[in-house]
């Protein structure tokens, strides 16, 4: 049973009298409590292998937000496959794609032919180091990598345990082909692709002793005692620059500059900077759910799809979305992609650009709750980029006289494919604005980014909504994405009223309408928006109980397609909730449970989200432990599931990474209607567990341990002094937190403590 220092409903109480229950309960307990709370520390993430990569999908992703690499950890003969975040074809007309960059081969020879032994590669993730190591007779050879952001290249330091045993020959291609041009101890290319941005890249080598010698395409090392090598890549790409997208810097100069900074620098200094950038953000979230087995991941994922029982697994693949979001998306840099920031195809699926009809959207749902707020940042400043091309669009398609809608897919520089005009895009878009400073409380980012955006797409539908006889107000032309009208149907019938347009205007209304309020301006147009959105056509529940997908009954409960649009309104909307709208989170869940559990990879995480959402922590259980599932062991439908390297499957996409990672968070705490709910969907399986660093909206941050089912304890961290409420179970109270004092709430003894 929880204490409630204050009763049920009374969230108003004023302050001073809150101040004087939690004083009095502060006398009680303070010293037990403060013992039960510390939390354990948890160990080092780790993925690892017993043997090298063979193919791509079997490689480990490092990342510094625009460098990108696998690591294949050959022995003999090893690859290192890179990306940078900003080198795609297309042009604000034509949609193209993101584009692989360049390949580092490695020819190691060794001076015994006995087959390696201790075999080991490993990728940390709280760190971001990728370790290989393993012997060759008595000698030991270590192999180092990571993609540094304070430098902004990639390190390798390869060490033996014997000197002069280090022998490579190093290539560095360019994967369109562009020849390498050389000094003595670096390589070198650059090209132009057909929309005018330029790329190159430089490769740097470091010997300690030894002879290091330069042929026309390679850099031959020798008899070295240790070798660190540099690599650094770059484009001319430049956001925010219209038409003239390629004009950015020289990125020649920047790679040379970049690759000589780094390869002077201390290396000690080097490998510091960067462990304390990444687990700067890493580490502020952990989550332990068990102890896992001491078994190679891809043994662990193997015996996970067989039915074993892996919590810590679970935790790890958590982790594993935060870790692939810091390494793809930093400020300043370009949002994460259909795959992040990891391509190997010069024609990659849905070209790994932004689908903005749920993709994009969920590779940024876990950046606020699992207190990533910077990695969000990307995504605003694509977003007004976007916005701002096709607000002055000359394509008919997508004009508007006010606002900006978007087409389904866009690609970096704010072109889109002309596939399909996608009009809630850019209202779903500016939900993340709204999110942003939800949780954050950051009235500056409100006022200057946020509002306007929000304001500016309630005008557009304000001009685009239609009245219908009965008084309501539809979308005049909506689709249910990728579900209909398919597009042959579309010039006969365009859908009005479909729930997801719906859903999404009515959500980007609650959005502004808190904005305004929030800022305390615009009262006409506030009053405007609210009398609108009362207007809106809202969900209705159809025969079979279900949440229509359409305006009319028309649902199927045998229909399992993959969107799960009319569902917008449980997540990531709050215009249903179990609290407010209970009939309609009931049909909610009678919708989901028809889909199934059996989709693509990013449907099924967002089902995971939806069911987390819903406070069914069975259901989402059972969806996560399908998501979990090694997509090529015999017989799986290679729908869904997990690569060896736990990349999310269908084919590739790291949506349902990112959108995995959410859904845990949405389990173990929730934060609407200004209530912080912990614990809303435990399943049964975790029974023991911890978890410290989860972000409520509000900017609270969470720490949580439960035993046998049950909340232990507590401890909330508010940015900002005042009264918070939340919820366990059917308990609600309210406390008043001190700024940035943790105060502890422990179930055991019933005691607060600030
Ligand atoms: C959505 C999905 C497709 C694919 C694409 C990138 O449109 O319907 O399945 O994931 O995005």
């Amino acid at each position: 049973m929880i204490y409630l220092p204050i009763v049920r409903g009374s969230f108003l109480l004023p302050e001073r009298f809150m101040c004087i229950v939690i004083l009095a309960v502060l006398i009680s307990g303070v010293a037990s409590a403060q013992r039960k709370v510390a939390h354990s520390s948890t160990p080092l993430q780790r993925l690892w292998y017993t043997k090298p990569a063979d193919r791509w999908l079997d490689a480990l992703p490092l990342g510094n937000g625009s460098l990108g690499a696998m690591i294949f950890g050959g022995v003999d003969g090893e690859r290192i496959q890179f990306n940078e975040s900003s080198l795609c074809t297309g042009s604000l007309d034509k949609i193209g794609s993101f584009q692989p960059f360049g390949n580092i081969f490695l020819a190691w020879k060794y001076n015994t032919d006995a087959s390696a032994t201790a075999y080991r590669r490993s990728l940390v993730l709280n760190n971001a180091i990728h370790e290989t190591s393993f012997k060759k007779g008595a000698i030991a050879f270590k192999r180092v990598y990571f993609t540094s952001h304070p430098d902004q290249a990639l390190v390798g330091l390869i060490t033996a345990s014997k000197p002069k045993s280090i022998n490579v020959e190093i290539k560095l291609k360019d994967v369109r082909g562009e020849k390498l041009t050389e000094g003595t101890s670096s390589l070198f290319f650059q090209g132009k692709l057909e929309n005018g941005i330029s790329y190159a890249a430089c490769l740097i080598v470091k010997a300690k002793g030894g002879v290091v010698t330069p042929t026309d395409s390679s850099i031959i090392i020798r008899d070295a005692d240790a070798l660190n090598f540099y690599l650094t890549a770059a484009t001319s790409f430049k956001l925010r620059a219209g038409a003239e997208f390629a004009a950015g810097e020289n990125p020649e100069k920047l790679v040379r500059a970049r690759a000589k900074r780094v390869s002077e620098k201390d290396i000690d200094k080097v490998l510091t900077d960067h462990k304390e950038d990444f687990s700067g953000l890493f580490d502020r979230v952990t989550l332990k759910l068990g102890d896992g087995p001491d078994k190679p991941t891809l043994q662990r994922l193997q015996d996970y799809t067989q039915g074993a029982s892996d919590h810590d697994l679970e935790a790890l693949l958590f982790q594993y979305g935060r870790y692939l979001l810091i390494s793809s998306s930093r400020a300043g840099g370009t949002p994460a992609n259909l795959q992040g920031l990891w391509n190997n195809d010069v024609k990659p699926e849905w070209y790994s650009q932004y689908t903005t009809n749920i993709n994009i959207q969920m590779n940024y749902w876990s950046a606020e709750p699992t207190n990533l707020s910077e990695c969000h940042e990307p995504l605003f400043d694509w977003v007004e980029n976007l916005a701002a091309i096709n607000r002055s669009t000359s394509d008919n398609v997508l004009k508007t006289s006010v606002g900006w809608v978007t087409y389904s897919t866009d690609n970096l520089m704010g072109g889109g494919s002309t596939w399909r005009i996608h009009r809630p895009g850019s209202a779903w878009l500016s939900q993340h604005f709204w999110e942003r400073y939800a949780f954050t409380g950051d009235s500056l980012f409100l006022a200057r980014r946020a509002y306007p955006l929000l304001k500016e797409l309630v005008s557009y539908w304000d001009g685009h909504l239609v009245e219908t006889s009965a008084g309501k107000l539809i979308s005049p032309d909506g689709w249910s994405p990728e579900h209909g009208p398919h597009k042959d149907e579309l010039d006969k019938r365009p859908y009005p009223g479909a729930s997801y347009d719906q859903q999404i205007v009515y959500d980007l209304f609650t959005n502004y309408i808190d904005a305004a309020k929030k800022l305390k301006i615009d009262d006409g147009f506030c009053s405007n928006a609210e009398r609108l959105r009362s207007k809106l056509l809202g969900p209705r529940v159809g025969k079979w109980g279900q949440l229509q997908e359409w305006a009319e009954d028309l649902d199927d409960s045998t229909d399992h397609h993959r969107h799960n649009s009319h569902l917008f309104a449980v997540y990531p909307g709050r215009q249903i909730t179990l609290q407010q709208t209970p009939q309609w989170a009931r049909a909610a869940s009678r919708s989901l449970l028809s889909r199934g559990m059996e989709s693509t990879g990013w449907s099924v995480a967002w089902r995971l989200n939806l069911w987390a959402r819903l406070a069914d922590g069975e259901h989402a259980y059972a969806q996560m432990r399908r998501l979990i599932q090694y997509a090529e062991s015999p017989g799986q439908a290679e729908k869904c599931g997990l690569y060896a390297n736990l990349f999310n499957a269908y084919p590739f996409q790291l949506d349902g990474n990112f959108g995995y990672t959410s859904a845990v968070a949405e389990m173990l705490l929730q934060s609407h209607e200004n209530v912080i709910h912990l614990l809303p969907a435990l399943p049964k399986a975790w029974a023991d567990g911890e978890v410290k660093g989860l972000k409520a909206r509000g900017n609270v941050e969470v720490a949580m341990r439960w035993k046998s089912n049950h909340l232990v304890n507590a401890t909330l961290k508010a940015v900002r002094s005042g009264t918070y409420t939340f919820r366990y179970g059917d308990k609600v109270a309210s406390v008043y937190l001190v700024a940035n004092r943790p105060h502890v709430i422990d179930l055991k003894t019933k005691t607060h403590t600030q």
